[in-house]
């Protein structure tokens, strides 16, 4: 096992169950603060961190409170990540600087990987990576959860990403970047909201110990980077690909008209969505949570099994 980092401040259980080599399913906190309207952001948070319980590991959701990263964070923090009208949104560029001003930060996926990882946590569950925007050969977004992905030995179970980004361009980019896409139980690749993308997925895995097995495989050959398991909606909690376009292309239509750009323009859309979609989205996106919950739960299981 790693000694977690000496800068991070982790929760008795979490560190217990690093030290025993049990399972440890490691949770972001930029979908509670920028990616959901309170009170269903806690509401998840609390619920999610309970199906990983459920399925037999130990939850850590990660954040930066008051300049310190935390991995494991009690009841009263995921209220204030709900809550608090100053909380960053912090990816791995903006970690240092919240650190050094002993501010609060809510991790997206880049930063949440990289606190994993220096935790010695293998296994994160999330709602939805970042990607290639629509429209990125003029604006260069690229998210730098890509990036991350390129570099940081941690498997993120998602459900895809939704199609405010170019689902294309977000997985060739992928590729360049050597980054494995595994689809859970399906040959395509999850489109967030819609099982379907259109998109055919590079590779498949159908149980947890198939997905451990990849991991063990990757790692063992010294391959830097993370393993994108992407795990489809339920059927029925998903909301078809043909409904989404037209609020999708709203939402961004919406965003180009109010001049948003950068590191505010994925919470927009998010937050648009929801608006938009009178909080159907905000359903399946819970909904879809809590699926990618017990697929973690079950791979952090199975990988920690190969190593006891
Ligand atoms: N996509 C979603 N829900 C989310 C996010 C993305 O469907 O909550 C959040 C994640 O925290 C992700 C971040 O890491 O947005 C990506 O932001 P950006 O596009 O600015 O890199
Ligand atoms: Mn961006």
């Amino acid at each position: 096992m790693t000694t977690p980092h000496p800068s991070l401040r982790l929760t008795d259980e979490v560190a217990q169950a690093l030290a025993d080599g049990a399972p440890v399913v490691a949770l972001e906190s930029t979908i509670i603060s920028h990616g959901m309207p309170y009170p269903q952001n806690v509401e998840m948070a609390t619920e999610v961190e309970r199906i990983v319980r459920e399925g037999g590991a130990v939850p850590a959701t990660i954040a930066v409170l008051d300049g310190v990263p935390r991995i494991g964070l009690d009841e009263q923090s995921l209220e204030l990540l709900a809550t608090h009208p100053d909380v960053a949104k912090v990816s791995v560029r903006d970690l240092p600087y919240v650190i050094a001003r002993g501010t609060h930060g809510a991790t997206t996926v880049a930063a949440t990987m990289r606190l994993a990882a220096l935790a010695g946590i293998r296994v994160f569950v999330t709602g939805g990576l970042g990607g290639v925007h629509r429209g990125a050969e003029t604006s260069f977004d690229i998210s730098a959860d890509l990036t991350e992905l390129s570099l940081t030995d941690v498997a993120v179970v998602s459900a895809g990403v939704k199609s405010i980004l170019d689902i294309a361009l977000t997985l060739e980019t992928l590729e360049t970047l050597h980054v494995p896409v595994l689809s859970y139980g399906t040959d395509e690749f999850p489109a967030f909201f819609s099982r379907s993308s259109g998109h055919a997925s590079p590779m498949r895995a159908d149980t947890p110990e198939e997905v451990a097995a990849f991991m063990a495989a990757k790692w063992d050959l010294g391959i830097a980077g993370g393993v994108s398991l992407v795990n489809p909606i339920r059927e029925e909690d998903e909301i078809p690909a043909d409904e989404m376009d037209v609020v999708i292309r709203q939402a961004i239509a919406d965003m180009d008209a109010a001049g948003i750009h950068g590191k505010e323009a994925t919470p927009f859309l998010l937050g648009r969505i929801v608006e938009i979609t009178g909080g159907a989205s905000l359903k399946a996106n819970i909904a879809l949570v809590n699926n990618n919950a017990r697929v973690g739960a079950a791979v952090a299981t199975a990988y920690a099994a190969r190593s006891a």
